[in-house]
C-alpha cells in the first residue's frame, strides 16, 4: 500500500532496526519503547489488522506465531521471564498503524489490565 508507513519499512524506504527478517515477515524496534524491549512483528504484505486476515493467512500467522514471535524472544533473552505479545484492533483496540503488527514487549514486569 503507498501510504503505509509499515509497507514503506518493509520494503526499506524508511529506515527501522531490524530485530528479524525473512521473506514474508520484518520485526522492528518500536520508535516508542513502552519497555526495555519494544518491537513490532509485520507481515511484509499488508494486511490491515486482525479482523482483515483471510483464511489464505493462516499459514503466515501461524508463522509469525508459533515460529517469528518466540524465536525473537528466545534472542532476546525473554522467554524465561516471560514478556507481552499484543496486537491493537481497530479504534477501540487503539490501533494507530492500519497494517498487522504484534508488539512484542518485554525486560519489566507487566500491569494487568492494560489502559
Ligand atoms: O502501534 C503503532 C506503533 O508503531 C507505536 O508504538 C509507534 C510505532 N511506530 C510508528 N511509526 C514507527 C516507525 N517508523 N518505526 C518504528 N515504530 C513506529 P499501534 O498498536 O498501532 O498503536
Amino acid at each position: 500500500m503507498a501510504d503505509c508507513i509499515f509497507c514503506k519499512i518493509a520494503q526499506k524506504e524508511i529506515p527501522s532496526t531490524l530485530v528479524y527478517e525473512d521473506e514474508l515477515v520484518a520485526a522492528f524496534k518500536d520508535l516508542e519503547p513502552q519497555a526495555p524491549f519494544h518491537a513490532l512483528v509485520i507481515p511484509k504484505k499488508h494486511v490491515e489488522s486482525i479482523a482483515a486476515l483471510k483464511a489464505e493467512d493462516k499459514e503466515l500467522a501461524a508463522h509469525i506465531l508459533c515460529d517469528v514471535i518466540p524465536q525473537i524472544a528466545e534472542e532476546q533473552g525473554l522467554t524465561e521471564k516471560g514478556f507481552r505479545v499484543v496486537a491493537n484492533t481497530g479504534e477501540e483496540g487503539g490501533q494507530t498503524v492500519k497494517h498487522l503488527h504484534f508488539h512484542i514487549l518485554g525486560g519489566r514486569s507487566m500491569q494487568w489490565p492494560p489502559g
